[in-house]
């Protein structure tokens, strides 16, 4: 990939959000837009902000503050504009055309940072998809634009030759992409199918939540962990012990953010298929973030639209060693009053705290596992196997060509031990 960039854009924030978001909201969303600006390697010139009861077609802001905006770029110098909404390929235009400058909304610097940061060939496949599905209708702009200055981030991955910018060889480019990511997660479906037996969890949660530092801690694995926005891409499954001879398998996967582009959503789905596969969903959350509680929401509103809204999940409130004892206090007190699902709380820096988390997972193993006494013949080696590998043997008694197995067995190898000819259950509760 040629990387076309300057060595740093100088990017001007807007923020537009509707009238009535609380000021302090509007601010935090400011930040962050700026952390995904740093992110993306680009300095921040200056921001600017404007209420909006009404979206205007061409500008989305008002004309008079997009007067005022195109007056700070030239102050400021910036040669990148990016806004904190999401643009219709007319206003992205119509922007364009009045500031005199590249303008990028929310979705186009997150389909960068993605671009750039994807490690695995599946990660790249799917930005790039979700890259050419925003670019086809705004193809025409993206044209204007290579031939004006021929850089800027933005126009890395797809956008950065001429012939992708091409509609029929993008649309075709589509295709071929969504036929490869289809046996890709045909793939590890197969894969999956071979740990079915396994309990499985998964990492769900707002990007920075301290996903990774979880599963590292938990599992002693090194992970990619870092103090930015998107330091994870491409899921990667651990073993995570539980004590008493019990393991889980943890997924880690890509974090969400607020407005996450929808067609980025669609393309990740092979990804996350994971977590829906899962037999619990770890919710972690930022429990010193400011504003964990609409991360909170963004997270369960992507969890809904992805369909596992009703999946089985625990709270993870992680970073509590930056909060003080009275706020932890006063967050459990709280948590327990809603209720609405199991919570522990704990620091991915502090071993300690993770006991409580292997617990509630422990738990959760052995209620997926039942007491039987399984006869089986000494012959059958397979079953034996899978006893010993899958479930918990208790105890093992051998007589002559039989053999009878007491064990805590996982429901799924219970079902199919029940089909199995030469085998008989005997429940003990
Ligand atoms: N103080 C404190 N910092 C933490 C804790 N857990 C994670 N961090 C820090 O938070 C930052 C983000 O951690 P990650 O583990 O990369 O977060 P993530 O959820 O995997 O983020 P993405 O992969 O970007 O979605 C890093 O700087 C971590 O060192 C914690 O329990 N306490
Ligand atoms: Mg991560």
């Amino acid at each position: 990939m040629i990387d076309v960039r300057r060595p740093v854009d100088r990017a001007l924030l807007v923020g537009a959000p509707d009238r009535d978001l609380p000021k302090r909201l509007a601010e935090e969303h400011l930040a962050e837009l700026a952390r995904l600006t740093d992110t993306a390697g680009c300095s921040v010139v200056g921001s600017t902000a404007q209420r909006i009861a009404e979206r205007h077609p061409r500008y989305y802001i008002g004309e008079g503050k997009a007067q005022e905006v195109a007056a700070l770029a030239k102050e400021t110098g910036a040669d990148l504009v990016i806004f904190d909404e999401e643009l219709s390929p007319a206003q992205g235009k119509g922007l364009e055309e009045l500031l005199g400058v590249r303008v990028m909304d929310r979705s186009e610097l997150i389909l960068d940072i993605f671009a750039t940061r994807a490690r695995s060939k599946e990660a790249k496949m799917q930005v790039e998809l979700a890259q050419l599905e925003y670019l086809l209708p705004r193809l025409k702009r993206m044209w204007t634009h290579l031939s004006r200055e021929r850089g800027g981030i933005g126009l890395r991955g797809p956008g950065e030759t001429q012939i992708e910018t091409d509609r029929r060889l993008i649309g075709k480019r589509i295709s071929e992409l969504k036929r490869k990511l289809e046996d890709v997660t045909t793939a590890r479906a197969v894969q999956r199918h071979g740990r079915s037996e396994r309990f499985r969890a998964s990492l769900v949660g707002y990007t920075n939540a301290g996903k990774s530092s979880l599963l590292r801690s938990l599992s002693g694995a090194d992970l990619f962990v870092e103090d930015r926005l998107f330091a994870t891409l491409d899921s990667a499954t651990r073993t995570v012990e539980l004590g008493a001879g019990h393991e889980a398998l943890v997924t880690d996967t890509v974090g969400f953010i607020r407005k996450l582009p929808h067609d980025l959503v669609a393309s990740f789905r092979s990804t996350l298929e994971e977590a829906r596969e899962a037999d619990v969903l770890l919710h972690v959350i930022d429990a010193s973030h400011s504003d964990w509680e609409e991360h909170f929401e963004v997270v369960n509103d992507v969890l809904a639209e992805l369909g596992l809204a009703e999946k089985d999940t625990i709270l993870v409130f992680n970073k509590v060693d930056r909060l003080t004892h009275a706020e932890e206090q006063a967050l459990r007190e709280r948590i327990e009053k809603v209720g609405s699902a199991p919570a522990v709380f704990v620091s991915a820096l502090d071993q300690g705290s993770l006991g409580a988390l292997r617990d509630v997972l422990r738990s959760r193993v052995l209620a997926r596992l039942t007491h039987v006494i399984v006869h089986l013949s000494a012959a059958d080696g397979e079953v034996l196997a899978a006893l010993y590998r899958e479930g918990e043997v208790v105890s093992r008694r051998d007589e002559d060509a039989q053999i009878s197995v007491t064990a805590w067995v996982p429901k799924p190898l219970l079902g199919h031990l029940a089909g199995r000819a030469g085998v008989r259950l005997e429940d003990v509760s």
